[in-house]
């Protein structure tokens, strides 16, 4: 726990068990505060959110065999987002590990392929330094999971130790002179250069940097669903958020670039193939870690570092505006369904209104947090973000379940922001237990279900393919009820108006709440009489 404390550790999430008793009772008598949840899943996404909105590894703890492996997901989620998150999980005696024996399970095994490192307490002596190398790594470029395996008998020993010291500073490697030179002469040199930014700008906090270099050198920018608000998406430059289908890219003018920067670009959210299926663009990367391999994204210059110093020495090396490229068309078309959804009095609502009266309600820094399913290609593609992570999707992993906990996070992190959570009937039932834990903690965000009784995206990729859909509807339970029963109040809406209405009675409310808006998906998310067919998967 002292360790915990010298890493500045505010926050642990999770749900004890009889293998974490001695940790517990440290944890009782620390600074660190420890936030009980009703299923460990909900822990891992906490520390998810929390990691991915200060830089900082959020932490969750489970206990042995099933508690751990109901930390799976959320760890995977953050694994494949570069989300900073240490992962504390108990285990049996050290004597009891090689044999059959209750409730063990090769945790270490498990968390391997989804953590970045995982390491076993196999001695008190080496505490200080597993738990400094667990934060050091997952909150190291690019961040992620980390796991730490806590067996009983060594917790429960004593130890005279000290924490190691925590840097307060992490030198990242700079980009030469040269590297730059000739990444300036591509750059100068294109006829239709493009940004393409990404997840890895929002970590590093570049998108001040980045609208610099947008601003200097006229290239506009189009933005990866994880990217969203790294430009403001009023602003002229931006070309708005691809990432739904191939034909985004071209609508946003990627098939006539010849010169592709990529800022920041995680290729877990969208493969390069579906912009670069012919391999000709020349790719400029800058990012914290060198390129991923993939054949259709053999880069030119590689500019590793500090992605906002590499671009403010990129700005005095480049010319001004060297050309026109990209296009407003995929912005034009999606932003103008959305302007003229306003006067959209359908019901049940469909969703460019529904997103209409969000973005209404909520300011230029309060978040929107998407689950997974039809509503976050809605969200992705559509909801104008103009400030980073304040459209939060987890596009890496991309879990259903992910937005209740997610929510739970980010008010704890920005407590003077409102808070929305959008989620499909399908999803909200796999963390809607956490609602308990918001009410508990008096976190006051909205939870807006979309219900259509069906799990939409599932649906609207059967129907394209096969032209029906299977295994895909299911009934309610009230959910007004449900969420009554946990002591928040909601309501049903019964029209577009009524929906605004209530979320913006909601946002003043100082405790959590939820509102169920009847949706209907009969409207393409993929617009795809203009822009093909979709190629994400969700
Ligand atoms: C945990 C998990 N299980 C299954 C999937 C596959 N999947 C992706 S979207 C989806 C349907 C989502 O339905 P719902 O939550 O109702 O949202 P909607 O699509 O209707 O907006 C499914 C089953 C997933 N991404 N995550």
């Amino acid at each position: 726990m002292q360790c915990l404390e010298a890493e500045g550790v505010e926050r642990v999430f999770g749900i004890p068990g009889e293998e974490t008793l001695d940790l517990n009772e440290s944890l009782s008598r620390s600074s660190v505060e420890f936030v009980p949840v009703r299923h460990e899943q909900g822990a891992a996404y906490m520390a998810d959110v929390y990691g991915r909105l200060t830089g900082r590894a959020g932490v969750c703890l489970g206990t042995l065999g099933p508690g751990a492996m109901n930390l799976v997901t959320g760890v995977a989620d953050a694994f494949l987002d570069s989300a900073p998150l240490v992962a504390l999980t108990g285990q049996g005696d050290v004597e009891r590990m090689h044999k059959e024996s209750h409730q063990y399970i090769d945790v270490m095994g498990v968390m391997q392929p989804i953590t970045k490192w995982n390491a076993r307490l196999t001695n008190p002596r080496i505490i200080p330094e597993v738990v400094r190398k667990a934060f050091k790594v997952a909150q190291a470029q690019k961040p992620g999971a980390t796991h730490v395996e806590l067996p009983e008998d060594v917790m429960a020993a004593d130890l005279d130790a000290q924490p190691l010291p925590v840097p307060s500073q992490v030198r990242s490697p700079e980009a030469s002179d040269e590297e730059l030179a000739v990444a300036a002469k591509l750059i100068d040199g294109a006829d239709n250069p493009v940004i393409l930014a990404g997840n890895g700008a929002v970590r590093v906090g570049a998108a001040p940097a980045l609208r610099r270099f947008a601003q200097a050198t006229g290239i506009p920018v189009a933005e990866t669903f994880m990217g969203k608000g790294l430009i403001d998406n009023s602003e002229p430059l931006s070309l708005g958020a691809v990432g739904l289908q191939s034909g985004d890219y071209d609508m946003a003018g990627f098939d006539k670039a010849d010169v592709v920067i990529c800022v920041g670009f995680d290729l877990v959210e969208h493969s390069p193939e579906h912009w670069n299926s012919e391999r000709d663009k020349r790719i400029v990367y800058i990012d914290t870690v060198s390129t991923e391999v993939d054949e259709y994204f053999v880069t030119e210059v590689d500019l590793v570092g500090d992605v906002s110093r590499i671009l403010d020495r990129l700005v005095n090396d480049c010319g001004v505006s060297p050309g026109s490229g990209g296009s407003h068309h995929l912005r034009d078309v999606v932003l103008g369904r959305f302007e003229a959804a306003k006067d959209d009095d359908h019901f049940p609502v469909q969703p460019p209104r529904a997103l209409y009266e969000i973005r209404q309600a909520l300011g230029r820094e309060d978040i929107l947090i998407s689950d997974v399913g039809l509503h976050k290609l809605w969200i992705g593609r559509m909801f104008p973000a103009y400030e980073p992570n304040t459209v939060l999707i987890a596009n890496g992993l991309a879990g259903m379940g992910f937005a209740v906990p997610a929510a739970i996070a980010a008010k704890l992190v920005h407590p003077d922001r409102k808070v929305v959570a959008v989620n499909g009937d399908g999803g909200f039932l796999m963390n809607c237990q956490e609602l308990e834990t918001a009410v508990r903690l008096k976190t006051p965000f909205v939870t807006v279900i979309w219900e259509n009784h069906q799990y939409g995206s599932i649906v609207w990729k059967q129907d394209k393919k096969f032209g029906h859909h299977f295994g895909t509807d299911f009934a309610n339970p009230d959910f007004v009820k449900l969420a009554e029963s946990f002591g928040m109040p909601a309501w049903r809406c019964d029209s577009a108006e009524d929906f605004g209405t209530r979320l913006r009675h909601a946002l003043t409310l100082d405790g959590p709440s939820l509102v169920v808006l009847p949706i209907d998906y009969s409207i393409d998310v993929a617009i795809s009489e203009e822009l093909g067919t979709e190629t994400v998967a969700t």
